[in-house]
């Protein structure tokens, strides 16, 4: 089924409640939602596109940006949201691997980017800004009101979400409508939403978290968004008294801590405090609890495949673990020639079920690569059991940064990096970071003759990628850290980056 017609089939009920309030204060009803999105729907449509094309957007956050998307799978089109960081070059990789036959940009990156994406094949350079105006809404404004959504298997294609891959290249992720209902309605029952509940939505719309975590159970409540247009602690803590709910990235706790507002009476309203993308420390775990009373609930989830293991709504809430798999969903930890391993083992972490996504968009050997035989998906997260079944993930395989809850593959920034006059390589790792998890940092060996400074690579770096994926620190070497094979010794560097930082 078309996941919208799910959604809506649940907040039919709910026509005339409030679905989304913005920090202004102006709501949208779920009538409305259902209208705007019959708009948009009807406006692409209308445009020429066919089933399966692509609807390509980067947007600020904003109530319209959220209809694009919700109209997009009402079409049964593939909706592919881009990251407001990335720069032209990111973007042209995008446009030019997923040809979408529309791109929805900021009115102010328009002119900018009108060539590469004539070069790219987009048919429809539209607009849409952060207040909602642009060429976009101009055309949904003319649109009918109703619109018969397209009929979809479970396996149509829904979103493409684009994942940075371990060559540097970013991999598009194909996520079905079936994925986005099985896990919606996975979440919606395990995390106990109902209508009574107001979530703070301030996570970016571009990515699984905002996106869809945050997003589809709400609507299969037929409960509320508080929708927030960028992260702000006191904007949060503001919200709460009139909230239930929060989700975020261990960077929201940690500077929620540091709000002197933050106490018990602060977040009596609230109901459930959930955290994921990137793990929780232990000590902001414990902290939320004595200031707050609350118990953050962690989950564990990748963009190919949702959400996959979450702490229990009721019973114990583990600190440092991820706890179970969600209902329907396997999980294994496997050792050599992939044994599953007991509990205490440490070892990869693989994983079964209809959250799991469709495959990497143009890229069949990858896809196969990622599969083991008996069609199990490798997450390249290293995990491990406990007695009681609880889930830690206690490492990574594939070579990833996670800062503020953004993915970074260090391939692509020491690309950057090698390719700055004077530098003669460069290996980028992560080091902790009491803000953002951990910070994308990088070894640099120049030539003798090079007068290349810290602030000369981090200035050519944030010219070209998207700013979170730029070094906090760089460091200029005499040689990168080597095995007998000649293979950089990731490890041994980021031990001693993160002893220097600390002296
Ligand atoms: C912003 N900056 C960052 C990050 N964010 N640097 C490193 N890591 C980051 N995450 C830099 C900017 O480039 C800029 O640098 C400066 O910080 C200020 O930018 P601003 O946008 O104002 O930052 P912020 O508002 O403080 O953002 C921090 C944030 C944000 C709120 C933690 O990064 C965020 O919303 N993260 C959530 C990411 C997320 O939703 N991940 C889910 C992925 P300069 O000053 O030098 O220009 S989905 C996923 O992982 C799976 C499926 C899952 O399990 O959920
Ligand atoms: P993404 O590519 O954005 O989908 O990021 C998915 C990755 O984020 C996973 O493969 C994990 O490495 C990491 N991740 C997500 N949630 C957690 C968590 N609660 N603890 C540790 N790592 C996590």
């Amino acid at each position: 089924m078309n996941a919208y017609t799910c959604f809506a089939g649940a907040f039919a009920v709910r026509r005339s409640e409030i679905f989304l309030e913005d920090e202004r204060g102006t709501v949208w009803t779920y009538a409305e939602l259902d209208r705007e999105t019959a708009r948009v729907a009807s406006f692409l449509t209308g445009l020429g596109l066919g089933r399966g094309d692509r609807v390509a957007a980067q947007i600020e956050k904003s109530p319209q940006g959220l209809f694009l998307y919700l109209g997009a799978l009402r079409a049964g089109f593939a909706y592919l949201p881009l990251n407001t960081a990335y720069q032209k070059g990111e973007i042209a990789y995008f446009l030019e691997d997923a040809e979408p036959a529309v791109f929805v940009c900021d009115p102010a990156r328009a002119e900018g980017y009108a060539g590469l994406a004539r070069r790219a094949g987009v048919l429809h350079l539209l607009t849409l800004g952060g207040d909602g105006g642009g060429t976009l809404t101009d055309g949904v404004r003319e649109a009918a009101e109703e619109f018969r959504d397209a009929p979809m298997s479970a396996d149509g294609l829904a979103v493409i979400i684009y994942t940075s891959g371990t060559t540097g290249r970013s991999k598009g992720a194909m996520v079905t409508h079936g994925n986005l209902t099985s896990n919606a309605a996975a979440l919606k029952d395990y995390w106990r939403f109902t209508e009574r509940d107001v979530l703070i939505h301030a996570l970016p719309v571009f990515h699984v978290h905002g996106l869809f975590v945050a997003v589809h159970p709400v609507l299969l409540a037929g409960a509320r968004l508080l929708f927030q247009r960028r992260f702000d602690p006191k904007a949060v803590l503001g919200a709460m008294p009139r909230a239930t709910a929060l989700m975020g990235v261990p960077t929201f706790y940690v500077r929620l801590l540091a709000e002197p507002g933050l106490s018990r009476e602060a977040a009596q309203g609230m109901r459930l405090f959930v955290s994921g993308s990137a793990p929780l420390l232990l000590d902001t775990f414990a902290e939320w609890q004595s200031r707050t009373a609350h118990t953050i609930l962690e989950r564990y989830g990748m963009s190919e495949a949702g959400m996959i293991t979450s702490n229990p709504y009721e019973g114990e809430r583990r600190g440092g673990t991820v706890g179970f798999p969600l209902p329907g969903v396997s999980v294994r930890v496997v050792g050599a020639y992939d044994r599953p391993l007991g509990a205490g083992e440490p070892g990869a972490v693989q994983i079964r079920g209809p959250n799991v996504f469709a495959g990497y968009w143009r890229m069949p050997e990858k896809t196969r690569e990622e599969f083991t035989a008996d069609a199990w998906f490798k997450t390249g997260d290293v995990g491990q059991w406990s007695e009681d079944g609880y889930l830690s993930i206690v490492g990574r395989a594939k070579d990833l940064i996670i800062s503020g809850g953004y993915n970074v593959y260090p391939k692509e920034i020491e690309l950057v990096i090698d390719a700055i006059p004077g530098v003669v390589e460069s290996a980028v790792v992560g080091i902790p970071h009491p803000d953002f998890g951990e910070a994308v940092t990088a070894a640099v060996v120049r030539q003798d003759e090079a007068a290349l400074t810290e602030a000369d690579v981090i200035a050519r770096v944030k010219a070209e990628i998207a700013g979170y994926k730029v070094p906090k620190l760089v460091r200029f070497v005499d040689e990168l850290p080597r095995n007998a094979m000649g293979k950089v010794q990731k490890g041994l560097l980021r031990e001693q980056l993160a002893r220097e930082r600390m002296l």
